[in-house]
């Protein structure tokens, strides 16, 4: 009889729909439960603007996913992908080893080992193949470096950049102030 095939929906058939946003930030994760933490760089790049895309890719549950997404970001018009994972962390490295895009990877904070074993296996990558880690559970500034990243070479985000600085200066300035007095 007829066998039903299943029907496999890959990475850029789904991001192919949203394709109207071009966006220049690919922020992927290992699991859903890595949500949480990295919902923090979704909020920032929104607060600045950056048209940015977010997905699940599993460098072990879903490995073909992961690198047909390496491989064709570039092609997408993607300027920098943020990568985060948990536990044995091998995400960000292996999307940096296909693809020749910056990777900024954050380490997940899991349940047993406190996020250093995620930390570890991140930021020890091989010579030749760089990943840009940030602190534990921290893509807040995996959002704002990719920022830096598009900035280099795009005014308007430089500008951004440089305006939030200063903000987030003047409202220290302002606490201490306050401590001060
Ligand atoms: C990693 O394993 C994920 O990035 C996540 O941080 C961790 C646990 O994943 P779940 O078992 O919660 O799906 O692949």
């Amino acid at each position: 009889g007829k066998v039903n095939k299943p029907v496999i929906i890959t990475a850029v058939d789904q991001l192919k729909r949203r394709e109207a946003i071009r966006p220049l930030v690919g922020i992927i994760m290992g699991s859903d439960s890595d949500l949480p933490v990295m919902s923090a760089a979704c909020k920032v790049l929104e607060e600045f603007g950056v048209p940015f895309e977010v997905t699940i890719v599993s460098a072990h549950r879903t490995p073909h996913r992961m690198s047909e997404y390496a491989i064709q970001a570039s092609e997408r018009g993607i300027k920098t992908i943020i990568a985060g994972a948990g536990g044995a962390a091998h995400l960000p490295g292996m999307v940096a080893a296909m693809t020749a895009l910056p990777v900024i990877g954050v380490p997940v904070k899991g349940s047993n080992l406190g996020g250093v074993d995620s930390l570890h296996s991140i930021v020890q990558m091989p010579r030749g193949v760089p990943v840009a880690t940030v602190a534990i559970n921290n893509s807040t500034n995996a959002a704002l470096l990719a920022i830096r990243i598009l900035g280099a070479y795009d005014n308007q985000y430089f500008h951004k950049m440089q305006e939030f600085l200063l903000k987030q200066e003047e409202e220290v300035l302002v606490k201490a102030d306050k401590l001060d007095t």
